[in-house]
């Protein structure tokens, strides 16, 4: 074993919490069916399209009192999509999982993400292999990547990889994209007679895979109390130099839940709110007027500094950038194959030829951002077709207007003070952290419990942990199935099934803490400084869950 750190050798220890359920044996499991399902919408559609996976009902475990034998079984697992801490806890669990069950069985993991099983890629876990990574952040155990499985070749070949290695039952680590590749693989299995199963483990730092069943995505724990801590750290910068404004970018692709939940955690003085600024209809000028305005006021009383923290899906929830980037996602899948596209060399021309195509109201909104905001706008989309908003540096897009709207109201006579600012993107400072005490917890079981569910004969659902808030022995396990989560979108200019993103709700307790207290914040310094994640120590800074499940339990049992 390489040389580890003192960290890292007394996580190695860590023997991570089970529900009291999947505590008493995998062998000795009960399992309760509740009533059929549906999809969240498009339900003919998704019924069509899932024929033979779609309406299972929602499954819990319980104890029976009675072990039952177990048969042999292999199985593969797959980490996919970006890393999230706590996906080697959930190897950890499945593979301890699958060896209580009958320890001939053999766990293989699928090298580089989905392509692994695809391109017949793996290892074979043995304990000596698995132990080097308990409690450890990261995907390094075997690899992640973002291949979409989707075609009729990619499923073949994939059969072709499990019956080689006998495998019954695949496990695929992923956020709603990847567990969408699930749900299509699953249902593509049961079509053609393979009898292998497939199920889903709820993966994303950005918090959005969730519903009634799934409270939380694993790592958004570790990822927040990451961000968090950074913020704390530069709040107190900020606060000592009184100098600078910073504007803090943070990760989370779509929804706002990470930059929600770090906010809460730090209570800087701004927070901008991707879905607020879609509900609101706000533009990207009003959004600049506003922030302004903040700044100009704080000025006036004598800071110049401040903490502005910035969604990083922000560009895709202002209206008029929505539209323009709808219009160019769909113009960006015809030109990956227009010859005179590819031939141009200059960013300036490939400018050109996109506003020819674009509509007129969505031409004059590109031609209107900085040329490196309109390149980073034209990058490859990722393999579902989505912008890459990671390289979208919206952070200093906002500075750059916010200094000329500035400037404008101080040479129409007010007082705007002096604004210096810097900017940060945290995102991959987060997403490998040792996984918090509950992510550690968390991941174990939901793998734990994957298991359980493939012990149990099922395919097509996700892996579920629930009643999170309490104490993991109090954690309910079970199962949903993938196709309740799904809905039609559009993906590469084609209508398809995908699993639908969970955005924050503006009328839910979570954003309501941000909205009743943000004025308070904006002018006078609130700002917490909630310090490094804690391993060891007082329950009450170990075991802490984040603000966001916190309320969105509390909301809820109250509601019971
Ligand atoms: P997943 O949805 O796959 O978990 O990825 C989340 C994420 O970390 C986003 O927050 C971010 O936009 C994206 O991955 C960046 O991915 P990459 O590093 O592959 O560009």
């Amino acid at each position: 074993m390489a040389k580890l750190s003192p960290l890292q050798e007394e996580r190695l220890k860590y023997q991570p919490k089970l529900p009291k359920s999947l505590s008493q044996g995998i062998n000795s499991l009960e399992m309760t069916e509740g009533a059929a399902t549906q999809s969240v919408r498009d339900q003919e559609q998704i019924n069509a399209l899932f024929a033979n996976t779609y309406g299972k009902p929602v499954v819990t475990f319980s104890n029976s009192g009675s072990s039952k034998v177990s048969e042999v079984r292999n199985v593969g697992v797959i980490l996919s999509g970006g890393q999230a801490p706590g996906g080697h806890n959930v190897i950890a669990g499945l593979y301890d999982a699958l060896k209580s069950a009958n320890p001939d069985n053999k766990l293989y993991g699928f090298l580089g993400g989905p392509s692994g099983i695809i391109d017949g890629k793996y290892i074979e876990f043995t304990d000596e292999y698995i132990n080097e990574y308990r409690n450890t952040g990261g995907f390094d155990i075997i690899g992640s990547g973002r291949t979409k499985l989707e075609t009729e070749d990619q499923f073949q070949e994939s059969l072709k990889v499990c019956k080689s290695l006998n495998i019954s039952a695949v496990v695929i680590i992923g956020g709603d994209d990847s567990n969408t590749n699930a749900a299509l693989l699953a249902e593509w299995f049961v079509k053609n007679n393979t009898g292998i199963q497939v199920i889903g483990c709820p993966k994303t730092i950005d918090g959005d895979l969730k519903n009634d069943q799934i409270e939380i995505s694993f790592g958004f724990d570790t990822a927040t109390k990451t961000y968090a801590e950074l913020i704390g750290n530069i709040q107190r910068d900020a606060n000592s130099a009184k100098k600078y404004w910073h504007f803090i970018k943070i990760m989370g692709r779509s929804a706002s839940h990470v930059a929600l939940e770090a906010a809460l955690q730090t209570q800087p003085n701004i927070t901008l709110i991707s879905e607020e600024v879609e509900a609101k209809q706000m533009s990207l000028d009003s959004i600049v007027n506003s922030m302004a305005d903040i700044i100009a006021k704080r000025a006036a009383n004598g800071k110049n500094f401040g903490i502005a923290i910035i969604p990083e899906g922000l560009i895709e929830f202002i209206p008029e950038m929505k539209t323009m980037i709808a219009n160019l996602n769909d113009i960006m899948a015809e030109l990956e194959n227009d010859s005179s596209y590819i031939a141009a060399t200059s960013m300036h021309d490939k400018f050109a030829i996109v506003e020819r195509r674009l509509d007129d109201v969505n031409a004059s909104a590109f031609s209107s951002l900085p040329a490196g905001i309109k390149a980073q706008l034209l990058a490859d989309r990722d393999p579902h077709g989505n912008v890459q908003v990671s390289k979208i540096e919206t952070e200093k897009l906002l500075i750059e207007m916010i200094s000329s709207k500035l400037n404008e109201m101080k040479s129409q006579g007010q007082f705007v003070g002096k604004f210096s600012a810097q900017s940060h993107f945290f995102g991959y400072e987060g997403r490998c952290a040792f996984p918090s005490n509950f992510d550690a917890d968390y991941c174990y079981s939901l793998g734990y419990n994957a298991f359980a569910l493939i012990n149990n004969g099922l395919t097509g659902y996700l892996s579920s942990v629930r009643n999170l808030t309490k104490p993991a022995s109090e954690w309910i396990a079970g199962g949903i199935p993938l196709t309740m989560m799904m809905n039609m979108e559009k993906r590469h200019g084609e209508m398809k099934p995908v699993i639908q993103k969970a955005l924050v709700k503006l009328d839910g307790p979570v954003f309501k803490q941000l909205s009743d207290n943000r004025e308070d914040w904006a002018m006078n310094d609130r700002y917490l400084f909630p310090g490094a994640i804690q391993y060891f120590g007082p329950s009450s800074v170990c075991d802490i869950t984040t603000r966001t499940l916190q309320l969105e339990r509390a909301k809820e049992l109250a509601n019971v």
